[in-house]
């Protein structure tokens, strides 16, 4: 787990224990660009108190985005974007019985006025949850916006133009 940041703009919170090896890894891209964020497990149905003051004090903590990633039945983002304005970013973990489809359709068939914002299934999902959260914190950072613009360029960069035999 990472060191606990007193001022963290982005929460990234998991269902499970099991679900920190796809999770951390939003949190080594907000480790890259330098965004504070806490880690915590909060499950939809086995701490659902956690769950409702999770999302009740989520924007008086200042939170700018939360990234909520959960597996089979994925309630926790949804339920988590009911009860705060903070945008909630979904990732659905890769699960054996299902591949993960069903963490997918779980999170992203929301009803009309919560949103979540899903991501792909597993680790490429949420690699993109951090850089989204990383980007609307970007929208009033203007240095990190910066960073981000550089993360890309960098990204790009690293892409040969031209393939080669393995
Ligand atoms: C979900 O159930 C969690 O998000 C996790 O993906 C899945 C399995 O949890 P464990 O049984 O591994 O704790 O709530």
């Amino acid at each position: 787990m990472p060191d606990p940041s007193p001022d963290p703009l982005v929460g990234l919170v998991m269902g499970s224990q099991s679900d920190w090896p796809t999770m951390s890894e939003a949190g080594r891209i907000l480790d890259e660009l330098g965004v504070p964020y806490e880690a915590r497990i909060v499950s939809a149905h086995r701490t659902p108190d956690r769950l409702w003051s999770y999302g009740t004090e989520a924007a008086g903590r200042g939170l700018r985005a939360i990234v909520a990633g959960a597996g089979g039945a994925a309630h926790l983002p949804g339920m988590l974007a009911s009860k705060t304005i903070v945008p909630v970013i979904g990732v659905p973990i890769e699960t054996r019985a299902l591949g993960g489809i069903d963490s997918l359709y779980s999170i992203v068939q929301m009803p009309r006025g919560f949103p979540v914002a899903t991501m792909a299934i597993g680790q490429a999902g949420a690699i993109n949850a951090g850089l989204m959260a990383a980007a609307i914190c970007a929208t009033a950072d203007p240095a990190l916006a910066a960073r981000l613009e550089a993360w890309r360029a960098a990204l790009a960069a690293s892409i040969p133009e031209v393939p080669r035999d393995a």
